[in-house]
């Protein structure tokens, strides 16, 4: 691998047709605002912000774009123009690709065994909402990651194995450019809610990706976290080069899977969380673990949490007894990405992380601060600025959103996913 690899993010921008649909079964804050007033051009504005904050912190950032919404595509497939149907005519106008950390599972050159960078885009069966994502998906890193002697993109697993991308991936290592160990989070039941990650699909990215079996894990995820509420694995744990960042009832057997991390990495640093600090409700109702735990230039990590962490009285607690001992995670840093939140999207379910060369990468989708203030000028012109649920299926609010997106491809000179 390169010198020059390092970690890049990519984060989703949010969509103009961002609302608040009640779609995802397991998803405590989908389902509690579901019906709730949506403010699509503050919640892309508060994504932006994100990456600019991060941008400032000398990392790398770039973004993937809006999918086209609402999917007629998807509505004629199905039979239906949506208007009796209102949670399928919401499905077809989510915003919810903005999650990134579903995009794709992706597997750094210096792990895979032909020496290249292997995306597979996330097939997202278990909602019909994100089932239509992968096809737009795969196109955009197709164009984004086009560069074939660096990168290889697949097409989804098939639709009988549930996979719900990075969310449920977790890579450890000394360093990002260094082969590393890649950890695979699969469910098997969850109680009311369903296990969105099937341990199959996870086998079939690490087969596709070539990856060494010496240093590939498949664990289970704990089926008590999916039942509260922790629909994907990242809503319980981060993982950042040689550190693991978890709450203790993230993993169905936590002993054997830190065992295991330890006997193939024995530099890892595992930060456990106990119950008896923060329970694994307030875990997953504050999204402590939702976190960009990154590596700063100078070395130090530092944690990006929402504030919805930062106010929450007890996490607060167990974040500033963190800082005052002598872990590895050396910063906090809170940000307000509330209204992605209120869906259940934290500053991790954002960003797609991607270790490569950003001279390999197509520079349309890396983000400078002329780039940013390109985009944040089109968003706060055409982004609409409030939605109600009543108003999906309109058909000049249809037109308003697809005019917004047509207009940020045509800045960034991206028109062709159109
Ligand atoms: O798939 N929410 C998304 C949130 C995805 C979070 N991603 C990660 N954890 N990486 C989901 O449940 C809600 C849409 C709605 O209800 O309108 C939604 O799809």
């Amino acid at each position: 691998m390169s010198v020059a690899c390092r970690e890049i993010n990519f984060d989703g921008i949010i969509g103009p047709s961002h609302n608040y649909a009640g779609l995802s079964l397991g998803n405590l804050a989908s389902a509690s605002h579901a019906g709730d007033a949506s403010f699509p051009r503050a919640a892309a504005l508060q994504g932006l912000a994100k990456m600019r904050h991060n941008l400032a912190l000398g990392l790398a950032q770039g973004f993937l774009l809006p999918l086209p919404r609402p999917n007629a595509r998807f509505l004629a497939a199905i039979g239906a123009d949506g208007s009796k149907d209102r949670r399928l005519l919401a499905a077809a106008w989510s915003a919810s690709s903005m999650w990134t950390a579903n995009a794709a599972t992706v597997s750094p050159a210096a792990d895979c065994a032909d020496g290249r960078c292997h995306l597979t885009a996330a097939n997202l069966v278990t909602m019909p909402h994100r089932a239509q994502e992968w096809p737009d998906t795969v196109r955009q890193l197709r164009l984004a990651f086009a560069d074939a002697a660096h990168f290889a993109v697949h097409d989804a697993v098939p639709p009988c194995f549930g996979d719900e991308g990075a969310a449920n991936h977790m890579r450890m290592g000394v360093a990002h450019a260094e082969p590393g160990l890649e950890i695979f989070v699969y469910g098997t039941s969850g109680g009311a809610f369903p296990a969105r990650q099937h341990e199959q699909a996870s086998r079939a990215v690490a087969r596709l990706h070539g990856l060494d079996p010496a240093r590939t894990l498949f664990v289970e995820q704990n089926p008590e976290a999916i039942a509260a509420g922790a629909f994907h694995n990242d809503v319980v744990a981060v993982a950042n080069e040689r550190v693991l960042f978890t709450h203790e009832q993230a993993f169905a057997d936590p002993e054997g899977t830190y065992a295991a991390i330890r006997q193939r990495l024995p530099e890892a640093e595992i930060v456990v969380v106990p119950a008896s600090a923060v329970s694994l409700a307030n875990a997953i109702k504050s999204y402590l673990f939702n976190a960009q735990l990154l590596t700063l230039p100078g070395g130090e990590m530092a944690l990006v949490i929402p504030l919805e962490a930062w106010e929450h009285p007890r996490v607060r607690a167990w974040l500033d007894a963190m800082l005052a001992g002598n872990g590895p995670i050396r910063q906090v840093l809170p940000v307000d990405v509330r209204q992605s939140m209120a869906n259940g999207g934290g500053p991790a379910c954002l960003r797609l992380r991607v270790v490569a060369d950003p001279a390999h990468v197509d520079p349309r989708f890396l983000l400078d601060e002329a780039r940013a203030e390109r985009i944040a000028a089109v968003i706060a012109a055409l982004w609409p600025e409030q939605i109600d649920p009543a108003d999906l299926g309109r058909e000049s609010l249809a037109a308003t959103v697809i005019a917004a997106r047509a207009a940020l491809l045509e800045e960034l000179d991206l028109a062709r996913l159109a």
